[in-house]
Protein backbone atom coordinates (compact mmCIF):
# COMPACT_ATOMS: atom_id res chain seq x y z
CA UNK A 1 0.00 0.00 0.00
CA UNK A 2 1.95 3.13 -0.77
CA UNK A 3 2.18 5.46 2.23
CA UNK A 4 3.06 8.52 -0.10
CA UNK A 5 0.94 10.64 -2.66
CA UNK A 6 3.35 9.49 -5.70
CA UNK A 7 5.89 11.98 -6.54
CA UNK A 8 4.12 13.80 -9.28
CA UNK A 9 3.28 17.35 -9.67
CA UNK A 10 -0.53 18.32 -10.99
CA UNK A 11 -0.68 18.55 -14.93
CA UNK A 12 -0.94 22.21 -15.61
CA UNK A 13 -3.81 21.84 -17.43
CA UNK A 14 -5.75 20.70 -13.80
CA UNK A 15 -3.86 22.95 -12.08
CA UNK A 16 -5.50 26.39 -14.12
CA UNK A 17 -8.82 25.02 -14.09
CA UNK A 18 -9.08 24.27 -10.00
CA UNK A 19 -7.71 28.05 -9.80
CA UNK A 20 -10.18 28.72 -12.32
CA UNK A 21 -12.83 27.51 -10.38
CA UNK A 22 -12.04 28.82 -6.87
CA UNK A 23 -11.31 32.02 -8.30
CA UNK A 24 -15.32 32.86 -9.87
CA UNK A 25 -16.64 30.68 -7.48
CA UNK A 26 -19.42 32.73 -4.80
CA UNK A 27 -17.70 33.29 -1.55
CA UNK A 28 -18.22 30.71 0.89
CA UNK A 29 -20.27 32.12 3.80
CA UNK A 30 -19.28 31.51 7.38
CA UNK A 31 -15.80 30.72 6.45
CA UNK A 32 -14.18 32.58 9.32
CA UNK A 33 -16.73 30.18 11.45
CA UNK A 34 -16.00 27.44 9.55
CA UNK A 35 -11.85 27.77 10.04
CA UNK A 36 -12.20 29.06 13.44
CA UNK A 37 -14.42 25.25 14.64
CA UNK A 38 -12.01 23.28 11.98
CA UNK A 39 -8.95 24.74 13.70
CA UNK A 40 -10.39 23.82 17.32
CA UNK A 41 -11.29 19.95 16.47
CA UNK A 42 -8.06 19.47 14.76
CA UNK A 43 -6.30 21.00 18.16
CA UNK A 44 -8.39 19.14 20.13
CA UNK A 45 -8.05 15.72 18.40
CA UNK A 46 -4.39 15.89 17.60
CA UNK A 47 -3.72 14.99 21.90
CA UNK A 48 -3.01 11.62 22.39
CA UNK A 49 -5.99 9.15 22.58
CA UNK A 50 -6.57 7.65 25.76
CA UNK A 51 -4.74 4.51 24.65
CA UNK A 52 -1.82 6.71 23.82
CA UNK A 53 -1.77 7.10 20.34
CA UNK A 54 -3.19 10.57 18.56
CA UNK A 55 -6.27 10.57 17.45
CA UNK A 56 -7.57 9.29 13.89
CA UNK A 57 -9.62 11.72 11.71
CA UNK A 58 -11.93 10.89 9.11
CA UNK A 59 -13.65 13.03 7.15
CA UNK A 60 -16.78 11.85 5.62
CA UNK A 61 -18.57 13.37 2.77
CA UNK A 62 -22.44 12.84 2.72
CA UNK A 63 -25.07 13.18 0.22
CA UNK A 64 -25.23 14.80 -3.05
CA UNK A 65 -24.04 18.24 -4.36
CA UNK A 66 -26.50 20.82 -6.56
CA UNK A 67 -25.77 22.93 -9.39
CA UNK A 68 -27.26 25.96 -9.60
CA UNK A 69 -28.66 27.51 -13.21
CA UNK A 70 -29.50 30.62 -12.05
CA UNK A 71 -27.27 33.19 -9.28
CA UNK A 72 -30.51 33.87 -7.97
CA UNK A 73 -31.12 30.69 -7.39
CA UNK A 74 -34.63 29.11 -8.16
CA UNK A 75 -33.76 25.83 -10.28
CA UNK A 76 -30.76 23.48 -9.84
CA UNK A 77 -29.46 20.34 -11.03
CA UNK A 78 -29.81 17.69 -8.34
CA UNK A 79 -28.97 13.64 -7.96
CA UNK A 80 -30.22 10.84 -5.92
CA UNK A 81 -28.23 10.60 -2.64
CA UNK A 82 -29.98 10.67 0.49
CA UNK A 83 -26.95 11.03 2.56
CA UNK A 84 -27.45 7.61 4.65
CA UNK A 85 -24.45 5.80 3.60
CA UNK A 86 -22.10 8.83 4.93
CA UNK A 87 -24.91 8.75 8.07
CA UNK A 88 -24.39 5.01 8.66
CA UNK A 89 -20.31 4.92 7.90
CA UNK A 90 -19.95 7.92 10.55
CA UNK A 91 -21.71 6.24 13.44
CA UNK A 92 -19.56 3.03 12.90
CA UNK A 93 -16.35 5.18 12.23
CA UNK A 94 -17.47 6.93 15.56
CA UNK A 95 -17.47 3.44 17.53
CA UNK A 96 -14.10 2.74 16.26
CA UNK A 97 -12.50 5.40 18.09
CA UNK A 98 -12.44 7.83 15.26
CA UNK A 99 -13.19 11.59 15.35
CA UNK A 100 -15.34 12.43 12.47
CA UNK A 101 -15.88 15.71 10.38
CA UNK A 102 -19.26 15.11 8.83
CA UNK A 103 -19.28 16.96 5.17
CA UNK A 104 -23.19 16.45 4.75
CA UNK A 105 -25.15 18.31 2.10
CA UNK A 106 -28.24 20.46 4.47
CA UNK A 107 -31.33 18.18 4.80
CA UNK A 108 -29.47 14.39 4.37
CA UNK A 109 -29.52 11.88 6.99
CA UNK A 110 -27.17 12.28 10.26
CA UNK A 111 -25.54 10.24 12.26
CA UNK A 112 -28.10 8.49 14.81
CA UNK A 113 -31.21 9.64 13.24
CA UNK A 114 -31.19 7.86 10.25
CA UNK A 115 -33.69 4.61 11.36
CA UNK A 116 -36.36 7.92 12.38
CA UNK A 117 -39.03 6.89 9.32
CA UNK A 118 -39.46 10.01 7.31
CA UNK A 119 -41.98 13.08 8.87
CA UNK A 120 -42.09 10.62 11.70
CA UNK A 121 -40.71 13.25 14.40
CA UNK A 122 -44.02 13.83 16.37
CA UNK A 123 -45.15 10.18 15.93
CA UNK A 124 -42.18 9.79 18.63
CA UNK A 125 -44.15 11.81 21.19
CA UNK A 126 -47.41 11.72 23.22
CA UNK A 127 -48.87 14.49 25.92
CA UNK A 128 -48.86 13.27 28.53
CA UNK A 129 -52.53 13.43 31.09
CA UNK A 130 -50.99 16.85 32.61
CA UNK A 131 -50.00 17.75 28.82
CA UNK A 132 -46.06 16.98 29.28
CA UNK A 133 -44.63 15.68 26.54
CA UNK A 134 -43.52 11.93 26.89
CA UNK A 135 -41.72 9.27 24.56
CA UNK A 136 -44.12 6.80 23.41
CA UNK A 137 -43.59 3.28 24.68
CA UNK A 138 -43.24 1.75 21.35
CA UNK A 139 -40.41 3.80 20.16
CA UNK A 140 -38.86 4.52 23.48
CA UNK A 141 -35.24 2.03 23.43
CA UNK A 142 -34.56 3.33 19.70
CA UNK A 143 -35.13 7.14 20.98
CA UNK A 144 -32.58 6.63 24.41
CA UNK A 145 -30.25 4.74 22.17
CA UNK A 146 -30.21 7.39 19.54
CA UNK A 147 -29.82 10.20 22.02
CA UNK A 148 -27.30 8.36 24.10
CA UNK A 149 -24.96 7.76 21.40
CA UNK A 150 -25.48 11.20 20.21
CA UNK A 151 -24.83 13.16 23.31
CA UNK A 152 -21.93 10.76 23.59
CA UNK A 153 -20.10 11.55 20.00
CA UNK A 154 -21.01 15.90 20.78
CA UNK A 155 -19.35 15.30 24.72
CA UNK A 156 -16.50 13.68 23.73
CA UNK A 157 -15.96 16.62 21.20
CA UNK A 158 -15.31 14.41 18.16
CA UNK A 159 -17.99 14.70 16.07
CA UNK A 160 -17.94 17.92 13.57
CA UNK A 161 -20.53 18.50 11.58
CA UNK A 162 -20.35 20.67 8.48
CA UNK A 163 -23.20 21.42 5.36
CA UNK A 164 -22.82 22.23 2.12
CA UNK A 165 -25.65 22.74 -0.83
CA UNK A 166 -23.96 23.22 -3.72
CA UNK A 167 -20.68 22.05 -5.53
CA UNK A 168 -19.61 25.78 -4.45
CA UNK A 169 -19.63 25.25 -1.10
CA UNK A 170 -18.79 21.84 -1.19
CA UNK A 171 -15.52 22.13 -3.01
CA UNK A 172 -14.45 24.71 -0.82
CA UNK A 173 -15.31 23.34 2.49
CA UNK A 174 -13.51 20.40 1.51
CA UNK A 175 -10.49 21.96 0.65
CA UNK A 176 -10.51 24.21 4.03
CA UNK A 177 -11.14 20.51 5.93
CA UNK A 178 -8.34 19.36 3.87
CA UNK A 179 -5.81 21.61 4.61
CA UNK A 180 -6.84 21.81 8.42
CA UNK A 181 -6.31 18.07 8.51
CA UNK A 182 -2.58 18.12 6.62
CA UNK A 183 -0.79 18.35 10.01
CA UNK A 184 -2.28 14.80 10.98
CA UNK A 185 -0.53 13.65 8.59
CA UNK A 186 -0.90 9.52 8.18
CA UNK A 187 -3.66 9.46 10.61
CA UNK A 188 -6.54 11.26 8.85
CA UNK A 189 -8.35 9.64 6.24
CA UNK A 190 -10.72 11.02 3.88
CA UNK A 191 -13.88 8.89 2.88
CA UNK A 192 -15.36 10.64 0.44
CA UNK A 193 -19.10 8.81 0.10
CA UNK A 194 -21.12 12.16 -1.28
CA UNK A 195 -22.44 12.24 -4.44
CA UNK A 196 -20.25 15.08 -6.28
CA UNK A 197 -21.78 16.78 -9.42
CA UNK A 198 -19.34 16.20 -12.78
CA UNK A 199 -20.81 19.41 -14.39
CA UNK A 200 -21.56 22.55 -13.37
CA UNK A 201 -22.43 26.23 -14.57
CA UNK A 202 -19.59 28.84 -14.00
CA UNK A 203 -20.71 31.31 -11.37
CA UNK A 204 -19.98 34.38 -14.38
CA UNK A 205 -21.56 32.89 -17.26
CA UNK A 206 -24.74 31.52 -14.96
CA UNK A 207 -27.92 34.08 -15.55
CA UNK A 208 -28.52 36.21 -12.68
CA UNK A 209 -32.28 35.79 -12.45
CA UNK A 210 -34.43 32.93 -13.28
CA UNK A 211 -34.07 31.88 -16.58
CA UNK A 212 -37.73 32.94 -18.47
CA UNK A 213 -39.76 30.06 -20.09
CA UNK A 214 -40.92 32.87 -22.72
CA UNK A 215 -36.82 32.57 -24.68
CA UNK A 216 -37.63 28.85 -26.19
CA UNK A 217 -35.94 25.82 -25.40
CA UNK A 218 -33.15 26.13 -23.03
CA UNK A 219 -29.33 25.86 -24.21
CA UNK A 220 -26.99 25.25 -21.96
CA UNK A 221 -23.42 24.42 -21.44
CA UNK A 222 -21.71 22.71 -18.66
CA UNK A 223 -18.18 22.90 -17.62
CA UNK A 224 -16.60 19.76 -15.74
CA UNK A 225 -15.87 20.07 -12.48
CA UNK A 226 -12.08 19.87 -12.20
CA UNK A 227 -11.30 16.62 -10.70
CA UNK A 228 -10.28 17.77 -6.72
CA UNK A 229 -9.67 13.86 -5.71
CA UNK A 230 -6.39 14.80 -6.98
CA UNK A 231 -5.52 18.08 -5.78
CA UNK A 232 -6.42 16.28 -2.08
CA UNK A 233 -4.15 13.64 -2.38
CA UNK A 234 -1.13 15.71 -4.41
CA UNK A 235 -1.57 18.52 -2.35
CA UNK A 236 -3.67 19.40 0.02
CA UNK A 237 -3.23 16.03 2.68
CA UNK A 238 -0.77 14.39 0.72
CA UNK A 239 -0.51 11.99 3.44
CA UNK A 240 -3.86 11.45 4.13
CA UNK A 241 -5.56 7.76 3.65
CA UNK A 242 -7.69 8.08 0.65
CA UNK A 243 -11.12 6.26 -0.20
CA UNK A 244 -13.11 7.01 -2.98
CA UNK A 245 -16.53 5.61 -4.32
CA UNK A 246 -17.63 5.02 -7.41
CA UNK A 247 -21.23 4.37 -8.95
CA UNK A 248 -22.10 3.09 -11.80
CA UNK A 249 -25.71 2.01 -13.49
CA UNK A 250 -23.55 -0.69 -16.09
CA UNK A 251 -22.08 -3.51 -13.81
CA UNK A 252 -20.58 -4.50 -17.44
CA UNK A 253 -17.83 -1.00 -16.33
CA UNK A 254 -17.69 -1.05 -12.60
CA UNK A 255 -14.16 -2.65 -11.61
CA UNK A 256 -12.71 -1.49 -14.87
CA UNK A 257 -13.88 1.98 -13.33
CA UNK A 258 -13.07 1.86 -10.24
CA UNK A 259 -10.06 0.35 -11.30
CA UNK A 260 -8.68 3.43 -13.44
CA UNK A 261 -9.88 5.90 -10.32
CA UNK A 262 -7.38 3.81 -7.72
CA UNK A 263 -4.49 4.65 -10.53
CA UNK A 264 -5.68 8.50 -12.04
CA UNK A 265 -6.21 9.56 -8.38
CA UNK A 266 -3.87 7.40 -5.99
CA UNK A 267 -6.41 6.01 -3.78
CA UNK A 268 -5.37 2.92 -1.51
CA UNK A 269 -9.51 1.92 -1.45
CA UNK A 270 -12.13 2.42 -3.93
CA UNK A 271 -15.74 1.39 -3.02
CA UNK A 272 -17.42 0.12 -6.20
CA UNK A 273 -21.26 -0.08 -6.34
CA UNK A 274 -24.42 -0.42 -8.47
CA UNK A 275 -27.00 1.82 -8.50
CA UNK A 276 -29.64 -1.44 -8.12
CA UNK A 277 -27.57 -2.97 -5.44
CA UNK A 278 -25.64 -0.06 -3.37
CA UNK A 279 -27.45 -0.50 -0.10
CA UNK A 280 -26.60 -3.82 0.75
CA UNK A 281 -23.41 -4.79 -1.72
CA UNK A 282 -20.66 -3.08 -2.23
CA UNK A 283 -16.60 -4.07 -4.17
CA UNK A 284 -13.89 -2.48 -2.11
CA UNK A 285 -11.51 -2.32 -4.34
CA UNK A 286 -7.50 -2.55 -3.21
CA UNK A 287 -4.12 -2.28 -4.40
CA UNK A 288 -3.61 -6.58 -3.80
CA UNK A 289 -7.31 -7.18 -4.41
CA UNK A 290 -10.74 -6.77 -4.32
CA UNK A 291 -12.75 -7.72 -1.26
CA UNK A 292 -16.96 -8.49 -1.64
CA UNK A 293 -19.00 -6.95 1.22
CA UNK A 294 -22.89 -7.99 1.66
CA UNK A 295 -25.24 -6.98 4.17
CA UNK A 296 -26.26 -10.00 6.09
CA UNK A 297 -29.77 -9.39 5.86
CA UNK A 298 -32.22 -6.48 5.80
CA UNK A 299 -31.61 -4.96 9.24
CA UNK A 300 -27.93 -5.27 9.34
CA UNK A 301 -25.40 -2.49 8.09
CA UNK A 302 -23.09 -2.95 5.12
CA UNK A 303 -21.12 0.09 6.48
CA UNK A 304 -20.11 -1.77 9.51
CA UNK A 305 -18.30 -4.63 7.84
CA UNK A 306 -16.27 -1.87 5.08
CA UNK A 307 -15.75 0.39 8.36
CA UNK A 308 -13.95 -2.37 9.93
CA UNK A 309 -12.05 -3.00 7.08
CA UNK A 310 -11.28 -0.12 6.37
CA UNK A 311 -9.67 0.98 9.91
CA UNK A 312 -7.89 -2.25 9.67
CA UNK A 313 -6.16 -0.87 6.20
CA UNK A 314 -5.51 2.07 7.75
CA UNK A 315 -3.55 0.50 10.95
CA UNK A 316 -1.59 -1.36 8.12
CA UNK A 317 -1.25 2.03 6.60
CA UNK A 318 0.57 3.66 9.37
CA UNK A 319 2.06 0.60 10.88
CA UNK A 320 4.38 0.84 7.22
CA UNK A 321 4.31 4.70 7.44
CA UNK A 322 6.30 4.07 10.73
CA UNK A 323 8.43 1.56 9.37
CA UNK A 324 9.29 4.06 6.56
CA UNK A 325 10.19 6.79 8.83
CA UNK A 326 12.50 4.89 11.09
CA UNK A 327 13.81 3.38 8.09
CA UNK A 328 14.88 7.04 6.61
CA UNK A 329 16.14 8.06 10.33
O1 LIG B 1 -26.17 8.73 0.00
P1 LIG B 1 -26.74 7.37 -0.33
O2 LIG B 1 -26.60 6.41 0.82
O3 LIG B 1 -28.13 7.47 -0.85
O4 LIG B 1 -25.86 6.82 -1.55
C1 LIG B 1 -24.49 6.50 -1.40
C2 LIG B 1 -23.75 6.63 -2.74
C3 LIG B 1 -24.33 5.65 -3.74
C4 LIG B 1 -23.91 8.06 -3.27
C5 LIG B 1 -22.24 6.31 -2.48
O5 LIG B 1 -22.12 4.97 -2.10
C6 LIG B 1 -21.39 6.56 -3.73
O6 LIG B 1 -21.19 5.71 -4.54
N1 LIG B 1 -20.84 7.79 -3.87
C7 LIG B 1 -20.03 8.20 -5.01
C8 LIG B 1 -20.89 8.42 -6.22
C9 LIG B 1 -20.04 8.74 -7.46
O7 LIG B 1 -19.71 9.91 -7.59
O8 LIG B 1 -19.70 7.86 -8.26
Amino acid sequence: MDPGNGSDILPEELTASVESFFDTAPPLQDSSLISHKLQAFIDRNSKSSEGGGPVRVVCVTSGGTTVPLEQRCVRYIDNFSSGHRGAASTEYFFKAGYAVIFLHRRGSCQPYCRYLPEDSFLDFFELGEDSSIQVCQSHSTIVKKAIGDYQNAVERGQLLKLPFTTIFEYLQVLRMVAISMRPLGPYGMFYHAAAVSDFYVPWESMAKHKIQSSSGPLDMRLNQVPKMLSVLRKEWAPMAFCISFKLETDGNILLQKADMAMKKYHMHVVVANLLATYKREVIMVTDNGSINVCSQDEYSDVEEEMIKILVDRHSKYLEQYRIEIIGLS
